[in-house]
């Protein structure tokens, strides 16, 4: 199995942390998404966007890898096992721009909106699928954009800091 990877990608840190949970060996390639190579582009049409996972077929698409690779690795699961838990797990992550992701990258554009009280509605600590699509972003708002975590927030990420797979992402976000 192969990732198509970027260090910078917080999309592909949901990759990365779910391969990290399920223990999946695994090959990186890792792009330069300033000189994105023409190859890319012919893998993931039209835009050559990362992250893409080679497992004998191509699959982009964050949410889908992830899903992708819950349902080949079964253990340790990321998603619930209740049916209707799994579905809120799965709207959470179908709703990330609208929860976080418009606002972080407004914020990240220097936009005068209020990203720490859009961090304080999130709703963290539900499920480890929907934890693992959103914390690359969290962990990139207080360690790139600076942002002081709400109190609960940044109570919920110590706890996932303990995991290894977060830990990890948390060293690479550092090395940007
Ligand atoms: N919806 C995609 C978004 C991936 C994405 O936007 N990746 C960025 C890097 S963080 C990228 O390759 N952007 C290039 C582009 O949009 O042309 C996913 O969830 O995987």
């Amino acid at each position: 199995m192969k990732l198509i990877d970027a260090a910078r990608c917080p999309y592909c840190a949901r990759v990365r942390i779910a391969l990290a949970e399920k223990g999946v060996d695994h090959e990186v390639v890792a792009v330069d998404l300033g000189d994105r190579p023409q190859w890319l582009i012919e893998l993931n049409p039209p835009s050559g966007r990362v992250p893409v996972l080679d497992d004998g077929f191509v699959l982009p698409e964050s949410e889908v890898i992830m899903a992708y690779l819950d349902e080949r690795y079964p253990e340790p699961s990321l998603l619930p096992a209740d049916p209707g838990e799994r579905a809120r797990a799965r709207l959470l992550v179908h709703r990330f721009d609208e929860n976080l992701g418009a606002d972080y990258y407004a914020f990240r554009r220097g936009d005068d909106n209020d990203l720490a009280g859009k961090l304080e509605t999130l709703e963290v600590g539900q499920s480890l699928f929907a934890d693992v699509a959103y914390v690359p972003w969290v962990i990139r708002a207080r360690d790139l954009l600076g942002v002081e975590l709400p109190e609960r927030v940044a109570a919920w990420l110590a706890e996932l800091e303990q995991r290894p797979s977060i830990a990890a992402e948390v060293e690479i976000v550092k090395g940007l």
